[in-house]
């Protein structure tokens, strides 16, 4: 059988092999069992700690922050310092409260080549950038199981656009922008054999080591608009790709990744993947390879991904299948990738504010190394290379390290930075935050947090400029933490006060599913902008009503077209006879409404689907398949004014072949007008 390697030379005839990149690793989930007393938030919190995150009613917090939903799919915005829920933005994931991926204009979104995918994985918002800082345009996230990135338009706080990414398996070290948008960077976690027909080949399980590989994506951005393009990827060794990171300053032309499993294993990897006391750091000099791009060392092969975008005017997802990926080869592109040893197993990879060191945490390493660019530099220059891996120079060690901070704590997982000189580490097994100095990498303090801290985050802490006054921990374990609700308890946040030399405790909040990571932005930078209705003249969907006079029903064989109409407080129209047994309805509802937080909701009896809910100046479509003769009625699912209730209507179902006209009306005037037709 033709090897991968035989394979990828024959797409790319200069083609030599492929190489690694690195990124971090995954979580060990382990419970911390620490009685049930409750007893624990008093000796941590601090005295002045309510008046700390009380925001009075009516008052704004002063930063949004953006949690992960982890396993179901979501985004979920919450104000701090008051850990108020202010919204659920569904990513990856069917959303019955909005009828996101059920209703007719959303369903593209979650098209793959997987066919319909309603769920994934979501671990890591990221926000957009210019100059290195948050500039509150977009979110980023990743899905872990289906791999895609999408993006949220912090406008409309929708997502706008999923993109899947081809030849990747776990996207997990993903999706991270670098310092002006220029590209967001993706690798897969799991390691895969390629087919190079555009999917996974079918390989023995015991070809692993010759015939699995990595790869890391490359997604442009669009300045103005956002909208993402796969621009190449990098077809790296076959490790696995755990997390990542992008330098700023002087390392601004690098992204960071951690890798486990440098030992190729392709089973029991808690075993297998801890065999080398090292595995790596991967530097990429992303810069490099566009010029590498540029100047023609991509080669091409054939893919099959799907890339989702929602129309601005229609409000409407297209999807687009790509056939096509480019990619490059580490070791025809000198320069352009190094790996640097890093304790074995390492999760996560940060950049200080600075962009001169890069902290790599080692969950299993009773150190947290912190390696020196300019030292990487120097490194590079002089050739101290510990051999190489598959093509790529390992660096020496000692000669890219600028010191470890030395027992920090059990299982460090993440860290981020407060601006002001200190890092901040998440302890996983030893339950707790320890702050450290970047100067001397000495710990000066601690503080615990409960239960089992997997990320943290400080506001912009991973950026250039750190709002370094609050510390968000998100805890895998609750345990005694809440009132129980039976043998599942809300995965918990907690807030501290980093302003002073000692952590504070001041909050816990209950989170919305399984918070992986978090971003945070101070309100300022997203809420002036903040859409408050769509403009009816603006809305360009082909099946609009833009007045109740446009509303009407019309039947196109077995399909029934309703356009209609929602205004405080009736639909036009609300009596719709003439449609049959196994018909299609799509009832396409446009909002009137140009007012701020008046959407109105659209529900019919026994329909297989949610309802859908109408943003102000916007329309979407109900799809009902009636299986049963019978009356049934409809009506506006949110709470819109005092004559809310009376907002609804009926639409009769006659058995297949009845000769019952198709009737539509709203108040006393009936029509009674086969095809197009108006209600008034
Ligand atoms: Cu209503």
């Amino acid at each position: 059988m033709e090897t991968l390697i035989n394979k990828l030379k024959t797409a790319a005839p200069k083609a030599a092999l492929l190489m690694a990149l690195a990124t971090g690793a995954v979580l060990q989930s382990c419970t911390k069992s620490d009685g049930g007393n409750g007893g624990a938030t008093a000796d941590a919190l601090s005295s002045d700690a309510a008046s700390a995150v009380y925001v009075a009613p009516g008052k704004h917090d002063e930063l949004y922050s953006f949690l992960s939903g982890g396993f179901n799919g979501q985004v979920s915005v919450y104000g701090l310092p008051s850990g108020r829920l202010l919204k659920i933005i569904p990513v990856f994931s069917q959303h019955a409260e909005n009828g996101y991926g059920y209703n007719e204009e959303t369903k593209a979104m979650l098209q793959t080549s997987h066919g319909f995918v309603p769920w994934d994985d979501l671990h890591h918002p990221k926000l957009s950038r210019t100059d290195g800082q948050t500039d509150g345009r977009w979110l980023f996230v990743n899905g872990n199981n289906t791999p895609r990135v999408a993006r949220v338009d912090l406008k409309t706080f929708e997502t706008v656009e999923i993109m899947e990414i081809p030849n990747s398996a776990g996207n997990h070290c993903s999706p991270y922008p670098t310092n002006n948008n220029e590209y967001v960077i993706a690798g897969t976690r799991f390691s895969v054999p390629l087919d190079m027909k555009g999917s996974t080949g079918d390989v023995a399980l015991d070809k692993y080591e010759e015939e699995f590989r990595g790869s890391i994506s490359f997604i442009k951005v669009d300045p103005k608009e956002g909208d993402m393009e796969l621009d190449f990827q990098i077809l790296v060794p076959g490790f696995d790709y755990d997390l990542a990171n992008g330098g700023k300053g002087p390392s601004e032309d690098w992204v960071f990744f951690t890798t486990y499993n440098s030992e190729k294993s392709g089973t029991l990897k808690e075993i297998g993947a801890s065999q080398n006391d090292k595995d790596y750091l991967a530097a990429i000099n992303w810069k490099l390879a566009a010029k590498y791009a540029k100047e023609g060392k991509l080669h091409e092969m054939p893919a099959n991904y799907y890339h989702n975008k929602l129309d601005k005017n229609t409000h409407t997802a297209k999807s687009t299948v790509k056939k096509k990926v480019r990619y490059l080869l580490p070791e025809e592109c000198p320069g352009m990738m190094y790996l640097l040893p890093a304790p074995k197993s390492p999760h996560g990879i940060d950049v200080d504010p600075s962009g001169e060191f890069m902290v790599v945490s080692g969950k299993l390493a009773s150190a947290i190394p912190v390696f020196s660019f300019a030292k990487m530099q120097d490194a590079i220059k002089n050739k101290q290379f510990d051999g190489e891996k598959n093509g790529i120079p390992v660096l020496k060690y000692e000669s890219v390290l600028k010191g470890e901070v030395k027992e920090p704590g059990l299982g460090p997982l993440h860290t981020e930075f407060d601006g002001k000189g200190n890092a901040y580490t998440s302890m996983f097994v030893s339950s707790e935050v320890v702050k450290w100095k970047l100067k001397d990498l000495k710990v000066v303090d601690r503080i615990p947090v409960y239960y089992s801290v997997g990320h943290l985050m400080i506001p912009g802490g991973d950026t250039k400029e750190p709002h370094g006054k609050y510390l968000v921990a998100m805890n895998k374990i609750t345990k005694d933490r809440y009132l129980p609700t039976g043998p599942e308890l809300a995965h918990s946040a907690q807030l501290i006060d980093i302003s002073g030399e000692k952590m504070k405790m001041l909050l816990d909040f209950p989170t919305v599913a399984e918070p992986h990571y978090a971003q945070a932005i101070v309100a300022s930078k997203v809420a002036p902008n903040s859409v408050k209705f769509h403009k009816l003249d603006e809305n360009k969907h082909p099946q609009a009503a833009k007045k109740e006079s446009e509303a009407n029903v019309t039947r196109k064989g077995n399909k029934v077209i309703v356009k209609m109409t929602s205004i405080r407080s009736h639909f036009t129209p609300d009596n719709i006879e003439g449609v049959q047994v196994g018909d299609t309805v799509l009832f396409h509802v446009t909002n009137l409404e140009q007012d701020w937080d008046v959407p109105h909701g659209f529900a019919v009896m026994g329909a297989n689907t949610a309802e859908t809910l109408i943003m102000p100046g916007a329309t979407q479509t109900l799809r009902w398949v009636p299986k049963k003769a019978g009356v049934y009625p409809m009506y506006c699912t949110d709470f819109c004014s005092a004559l809310h209730q009376e907002m609804q209507g009926y639409v009769r179902v006659s058995p297949k072949g009845s000769n019952v006209p198709i009737k539509f009306s709203t108040g006393k005037k009936k029509q009674n007008i086969p095809g197009v037709a108006s209600a008034k």
